[in-house]
């Protein structure tokens, strides 16, 4: 991994980028900044932008019954355009209650898992269903034994079936089914795990598939999302995918729909390791290599690293998770993994953050949570309120970019994929050029600012508003309102509220200039700056409104989700308000929310919320209305 001073990234970046040097408007008083010179031409199309970073993970899958974790999924729900929309919760097969599994026919109980995947999909989510977690406990001691196989397979049929039923047949076709989490890692019930236990990884495989099969042909299923770099686990099923035969069907090759592999920057530790993105890119071109050189029927399938977490460790604390570098450092693998596996040879089609655990500033989490009570993981009676980290607002960015990328150049050079700025841009549906711009050194003590100049071949005379978001140091930054005051474990209800208000984007928004646009990106910083054309009409009413009382840490918070039906790309964002009882309003935030979620003090009197949209020319479109109900615990 390549780790560089300040003063060496300084050194690096006017050695290989630079077209000229920006001196300080008054010599001495500020150090010299590197520019850097993007031409983006939108009328040189270079291919689709699929949105392949939208999904999530956490665990335990009993936290859906968390306050704290409605709150936070709502959230991820909450992101823009389904900038999140899969989520990938181990154990949930722990959901399910069964008597006589091994009778005929077991009595199920399905109501936990059902209430779970009702609330991922009430949010608008989708489960990535690891096929993981042994209902009421069961002892499945040995998937080698063809009994314990044929009951294992009873019951995924029975679970197939069952989610078909409840959700129907296309929607659970859409879903995504994985063996369970970590074979290589991870014993699975009560089996006699072993590391090179390939053996029985492959029956429980074979009798996940059959049952899966038994119920639908069309379930999309495949795995083995392990943790290590080409573990026994991973080639000896690789090997039975490509050449074997499923033990229960005869189906040969066993049926597999796509290849889910894990591989993150670094280890768990508190000390010394920055993550390494190219740890992240190299270790997936390995595995990918491995399965063209061996298997190549299987390096055709579908790749997905559904944990490619900057380290390992979710629980591990590290300051730069409740920062920028956190946003920008998942900005720039997204820019990265397009360039170099999405467009590459594998068919890389999904990444995900294992970033929905709960957890503090420097936990893998995508809010904090606040709570003046016992701070366990239950119920707590004493509330608790939950503030938005950079991560989430940078997923939120990363929703608003385009469905197709333009040409982007940086004459004179070639930057590399790890040049200190890069520069992506991307065209939406609409038309509307969205440019996404990180400044990223995988050293978290990395600092500096360069000023970026952005040409647009052909002008701007097609757009009307420029707008910019930024994540940085200074820039939807709730941490530094906390460090302030001086780390609080209670904030006061000002505290919070100001670090809310710190934890939106928000919108910088001008007339779309004639010429270039500059602007000066610190490390480690990701601006979204989006030209847009003015839609005729003001915009339409958000639908789905929901608005629910949660306790906080000074009393009774609401939290209010709405589905979007503006592009938001053209809003400053929404306002969301409490409904009083003589007719009027009250505003509960400052800045307009560029998500479909907010979370803020509930006034005593208010009897309903209503949110409306504000375009970016300054248009309040037509609002909806909702009374408050309880969120439930
Ligand atoms: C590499 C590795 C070794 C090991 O013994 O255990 C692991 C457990 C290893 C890698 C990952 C792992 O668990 C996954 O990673 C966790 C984390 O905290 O990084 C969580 O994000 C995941 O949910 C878990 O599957």
């Amino acid at each position: 991994m390549k780790r560089l001073s300040s003063r060496h990234q300084l050194i690096r970046v006017t050695g290989l980028f630079v077209l000229s040097i920006v001196m300080a408007a008054q010599a001495g008083a500020e150090p010299e900044k590197p520019a850097v010179t993007f031409i983006v031409d939108p009328a040189e199309d270079t291919g689709p932008l699929p949105h392949f970073w939208t999904a999530t993970g956490f665990t335990p899958p009993g936290l859906m019954n968390n306050e704290r974790m409605r709150v936070q999924l709502a959230h991820l729900g909450g992101v823009a355009l389904a900038g999140v929309e899969w989520v990938r919760a181990h154990d949930l097969l722990t959901l399910v209650t069964v008597e006589g599994m091994d009778t005929d026919p077991p009595v199920y109980d399905w109501s936990g898992l059902d209430a779970a995947l009702d609330q991922m999909l009430e949010l608008g989510m989708r489960p990535f269903f690891e096929v993981m977690g042994s209902p009421s406990g069961f002892a499945f001691t040995d998937m080698r034994s063809d009994e314990q196989a044929a009951l294992w397979r009873r019951f995924v049929s029975d679970l197939a079936r069952h989610l078909i039923d409840l959700y129907g047949q296309e929607e659970v076709r859409s879903w995504y089914f994985e063996v369970w989490n970590e074979p290589d890692v991870t014993p699975w019930f009560n089996h006699p795990w072993a590391e090179d236990d390939v053996e029985g990884l492959i029956r429980y495989y074979d009798a996940t598939s059959a049952g899966l099969m038994d119920a639908d042909p069309g379930l999309r299923f495949g795995g083995p999302g392990t943790a290590r770099q080409l573990s026994v686990m991973f080639t000896g099923l690789m090997r039975h995918l490509d050449t074997g035969t499923n033990h229960l069907t005869g189906q040969s090759p066993p049926r597999c729909d796509f290849i889910s592999i894990h591989v993150k920057g670094g280890p768990p530790s508190w000390k010394p390791a920055d993550p390494s993105m190219d740890a992240i890119l190299d270790g997936q071109r390995e595995l990918y290599d491995y399965l063209a050189e061996h298997h190549p029927r299987l390096a055709r399938l579908p790749l997905i690293n559904n944990e490619c977490d900057p380290l390992v460790g979710w629980s591990d604390r590290h300051d730069w998770r409740g920062t920028s570098y956190y946003p920008t450092f998942v900005a720039r693998l997204v820019h990265r993994q397009l360039d170099e596996m999405v467009r590459g040879e594998p068919e890389f089609t999904l990444m995900s953050n294992d970033h929905a655990f709960l957890g503090g500033w420097g936990q893998r989490s995508v809010m904090v949570p606040f709570t003046a009570g016992d701070g366990d993981e239950g119920t707590n009676p004493a509330g608790v309120s939950m503030v938005k980290k950079p991560v989430l607002e940078g997923m939120t960015l990363l929703s608003l970019l385009g469905d197709r990328t333009v040409s982007v150049t940086a004459p004179g050079t070639e930057p590399g994929p790890d040049a200190p700025v890069r520069c992506l841009a991307s065209l939406s549906p609409a038309g509307d050029l969205v440019l996404m711009l990180t400044h990223h050194d995988d050293n978290s003590a990395a600092t500096g600012e360069a000023t970026v100049r952005i040409e647009i071949a052909g002008g701007t005379a097609a757009w009307s508003r420029l707008a910019v978001w930024r994540i940085d140091p200074r820039h939807t930054a709730p941490k530094p309102v906390w460090d302030t005051a001086g780390q609080p474990d209670v904030p006061t209800a000002e505290q919070l509220q100001a670090m809310r208000e710190a934890a939106e984007l928000r919108a910088e928004v001008s007339d779309a200039p004639d010429g270039p646009i500059t602007l000066n990106l610190p490390m480690h910083g990701t601006a979204l700056l989006v030209l847009s054309e003015q839609p005729t009409d003001a915009p339409p009413a958000p639908r789905g409104l929901r608005a629910r009382a949660t306790t906080g840490v000074h009393g009774d918070e609401v939290l209010v989700q709405w589905n979007g039906t503006a592009d938001p790309r053209r809003l400053l964002g929404y306002r969301v308000e409490a409904l009083l009882p003589d007719g009027t309003t009250r505003a509960l935030h400052e800045t307009p929310v560029v998500s479909n979620s907010l979370v803020r003090p509930l006034p005593n009197d208010a009897v309903g919320i209503r949110v409306r949209a504000v375009d970016l020319w300054g248009r309040s479109g037509a609002s909806a209305s909702a009374p408050i109900a309880r969120l439930s615990r």
